[in-house]
């Protein structure tokens, strides 16, 4: 298999599930910082919608959304019980979780990298931050109080959502949304973090 991603982005989140799963990949940095023609090319030709992450499977077939690869790895690794049996309630609510990332979470705090596309105007900016500012912190109360007496979202079990979780929640303090009055979500987020394999992925994408 074959992971397209940029560093730090969501699509880290599939690095590390893919790292979890022990499963043999290769993982390829497409550097947007430097976004060359024939890198829009590459991921334009394997994802018409030129966003990562993009999974190439064994046989050369695609998936391009995060929650797709997710399960898709996951289950190709039943033995590190990344999800729950399928059927169970607990299954449901691994992907609960990982679509309240996927569609709230992830939104809610990428939303603020595009305030300057929205208007060159600053206190049109500043309007619009204030208002990103009250939905994140909606959501960021609501992970940190969910985080209660647990060690991951689901509980004991790390799963998917935790991954996607983990790199989304950093994006705080890229997009400075102070996270020091969730204390919860602070020590998840070195809990982790301090996952052999997500250690692991932080530096072979030179985030640490
Ligand atoms: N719907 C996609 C969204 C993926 C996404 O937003 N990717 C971002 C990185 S976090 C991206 O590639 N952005 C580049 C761009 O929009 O130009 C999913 O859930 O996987």
């Amino acid at each position: 298999m074959k992971l397209y991603y940029s560093a730090g982005s969501c699509s880290t989140s599939c690095h590390i599930i893919l790292e979890e799963s022990g499963l043999k990949y290769e993982a390829i940095e497409i550097d947007w910082d430097v976004a060359t023609d024939a890198n829009i090319e590459v991921v334009s030709k394997l994802n018409p919608l030129g966003t990562l992450p993009i999974l190439v499977t064994d046989s050369g077939k695609t998936l391009d959304q995060n929650l797709a690869i997710h399960t898709y790895v996951a289950d190709l690794a039943p033995h590190k019980n990344l999800l729950p049996v399928v059927g169970s309630y607990e299954r449901a609510q691994a992907y609960n979780w990982l679509s309240f990332v996927c569609s709230d979470l992830h939104k809610s705090i990428g939303a603020f990298f595009g305030i300057s596309r929205i208007s060159e105007d600053k206190n049109v900016q500043a309007a619009v931050r204030k208002n990103m500012v009250e939905t994140a912190n909606g959501y960021l109360s609501y992970v940190n109080t969910q985080l209660e007496g647990k060690d991951y979202l689901m509980g004991k079990q790390f799963t998917p959502a935790d991954a996607y979780a983990f790199v989304v929640l950093g994006w705080t303090k890229w997009v400075e949304l102070p996270i020091t009055s969730y204390p919860n979500i602070e020590s998840y987020l070195g809990r982790v973090a301090s996952r052999p394999a997500v250690a692991a992925v932080l530096k072979a994408e030179g985030l640490v």
